[in-house]
């Protein structure tokens, strides 16, 4: 029996395409710009997005890291929400090796960051106060549930962004089941955002990877700061041909993920002693915690788990997150509810 992974959607292998892709990968040295497969990659993403440029970058982090390199310059402010990845997993990057001051503001539980709270961040022009420049969103939104960010709210904000003459990021690691949830495209979708980030690993499969999207010039600086930071890769079309393989057959199939979620939340919501986060998942994000009726404690349940070939983890506030992804299928979703039965001794 294989093991189940329900920890990340980053825990996906590539599929057989994939790996077909990468063996047959024309390649060259990628910091020439010479990297053929690169190149194709980061003009199919250029163009899927609407944008004038993409940069392949080896992860999220770094995508994010290198985009807010790109727009703000030492002491400059970013206004971040305070559940966003930026802020909570990225190592604090911005501040340490950018120089630039981060201000937080709360997320709400549907991921969006109230438009006053947005307008009371921006600081005036005051010698006593760093210059802000950059606003970043995050959709999906990991840390509120998955949930999903609608263009109607990305594009109140880029309006007020860009009405103080500021830029707007988007962390869309996982941008295409933002898209696929919506039922739209992502160049509908972030029309008018500066910059955004998504990632080929997690819920597309590939091994490795993301990529930047925005105009000639911030791609540019994006380009100066992967070089500072390290990222930039020589033959790095056999990783690329899978990305190619990502964006070309894996983005549709993201829908099935959002069901199965539905599907087992509905499930887990019924059950005593179960509390869910976000009654229903807005993609492929499962989250809850165990209440008071319980009769073990979360420590206590991973194991239960385990004895399933079934893999889960908690987080630091004592919340599982279950993740979908393309090696969940249907006979999962069965084992994984059969697991939960035993686990709370239900009929
Ligand atoms: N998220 C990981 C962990 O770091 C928490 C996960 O398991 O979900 N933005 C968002 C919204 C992310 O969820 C992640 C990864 C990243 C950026 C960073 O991507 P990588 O891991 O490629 O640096």
């Amino acid at each position: 029996m294989e093991w189940i992974d329900l920890r990340s959607d980053t825990i996906t292998k590539p599929t057989d395409e994939m790996r077909k892709a990468m063996a047959e990968a024309e390649v060259g040295d990628d910091v020439y710009g010479e990297d053929p497969t690169v190149n194709r990659l980061q003009a199919m993403a250029a163009e899927r997005f609407g944008k004038e440029a993409a940069l392949f970058i080896p992860s999220g982090t770094m995508g994010n890291l290198a985009a807010i390199l790109a727009h703000c310059a030492r002491g400059d402010e970013v206004i971040l929400g305070n559940r966003s990845h930026t802020y909570l997993y990225e190592a604090g990057g911005v501040s340490a090796l950018g120089g630039v001051h981060t201000y937080i503001v709360p997320n709400q539980s549907d991921g969006t960051i109230s438009l006053d709270e947005l307008k009371a961040a921006i600081r005036p022009d005051d010698a006593h106060f760093p210059q802000t420049r950059l606003m970043c969103l995050e959709n999906t939104h990991n840390r509120c549930g998955g949930s999903v960010l609608d263009q109607t709210y990305i594009d109140s904000v880029a309006e007020l962004a860009h009405q103080r003459g500021l830029k707007l990021h988007m962390d869309g690691a996982r941008i295409f089941n933002a898209a696929v949830a919506l039922n739209t495209s992502v160049t509908n979708l972030v029309e008018n955002v500066d910059s955004l980030t998504f990632c080929l690993s997690k819920g597309l499969c590939a091994p490795v990877g993301s990529i930047l999207v925005g105009n000639k010039d911030f791609i540019a600086k994006a380009h100066r700061a992967r070089k500072q930071l390290g990222g930039g890769m020589r033959q790095v079309g056999i990783l690329a041909a899978a990305g190619i393989v990502a964006m070309e057959q894996m983005v549709d199939r993201l829908a099935e993920d959002h069901s199965r979620a539905q599907d087992l939340a509905q499930f887990i919501g019924l059950i005593p002693g179960v509390a869910l986060d976000w009654e229903t998942p807005d993609s492929n994000m499962i989250f809850f915690h165990l209440t008071d009726e319980a009769t073990m404690t979360i420590t206590e349940l991973i194991p239960k788990f385990a004895d399933h070939k079934i893999r889960i983890s908690a987080s630091a506030e004592a919340r599982i997150r279950l993740v979908m992804h393309y090696w969940i299928d249907d006979s999962s979703i069965l084992r994984i509810k059969s697991a939960f039965q035993e686990a709370f001794s239900l009929e």
